[in-house]
């Protein structure tokens, strides 16, 4: 068994593209292959656009793609709030089911149009009662990647976060169980494998590449495809 080792190491490092990371090649190429099978029964057009079946033509994320196990599991949502919730997958599919077809772009210039399912963001948060001083919602991931998006914009754009994606459950890959639907965002807004949802008062808290210089606004430039 040890000897089939490299020759299997060779084959994951062209499957992955060399990624720019170590740790995360093994993993980021078992997950393109079950994602491969997944992807079988994926809906492919909705409504006369072309859907694409994975964010970006790599995993780029600051730790690979993330197995998450949904039995154990709990989103919370804590911060500015009346009473802290923690809550089972179960228990925030239940909420109302709401579909976007939404492109994701990219500062590096790819995008991605997905047709998302989900639930509505202030729905969700508001389980736990939102307190008037809360002005900044903080995602955390299970990877230790944080960004965040103020409450005004939550509402006024009445962004989603996802359990799905083009007819399926998220893949690993587009951050099962949940993920941020940043519409009008770029991509490193789109919090992935997302554990905590934090109220805060800070309106200049700044997330994990936004504290590396990202623009925190994060405006897809109008008329531009992902600068
Ligand atoms: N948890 C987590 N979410 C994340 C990231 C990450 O590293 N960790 N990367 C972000 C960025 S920069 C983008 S463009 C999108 C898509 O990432 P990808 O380029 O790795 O496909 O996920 C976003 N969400
Ligand atoms: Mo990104």
């Amino acid at each position: 068994m040890k000897r089939a080792l490299p020759a299997f190491a060779v084959l994951l490092l062209l499957l992955t593209g060399c990624a720019p990371q170590t740790g995360g090649r093994i993993a980021d190429a078992v997950s393109a292959a079950t994602q491969a099978r997944y992807r079988e029964n994926e809906i492919r057009d909705y409504q006369g656009a072309r859907l694409d079946p994975a964010v970006g033509p790599r995993d780029n994320s600051i730790k690979g793609v993330q197995a998450v196990d949904t039995n154990g599991y709990a989103l919370v949502v804590d911060g500015l709030v009346e009473a802290p919730v923690a809550l089972g997958y179960g228990q925030v599919l239940a909420l109302p089911a709401h579909e976007r077809l939404i492109t994701l772009h990219c500062v590096e210039g790819w995008d991605a149009t997905v047709l998302w399912k989900g639930v509505l963001l202030e729905e969700l948060i508001g389980l736990a009662g939102i307190k008037p001083e809360a002005v900044t919602v903080i995602f955390s991931s299970v990877d230790g990647y944080t960004t965040s998006l103020p409450l005004k914009t939550i509402r006024e754009k009445s962004l989603i976060l996802a359990y799905g994606a083009n007819g399926l459950d998220l893949p690993p890959a587009l951050g099962y169980p949940f993920m941020v639907v940043a519409e009008d965002k770029l991509g490193y807004k789109w919090g992935r494998w997302v554990d905590r949802i934090t109220l805060s008062d800070d309106a200049d808290y700044k997330g994990f590449w936004e504290n590396l210089g990202y623009p925190n606004g994060a405006d897809v430039p109008a008329g531009t495809e992902g600068t």
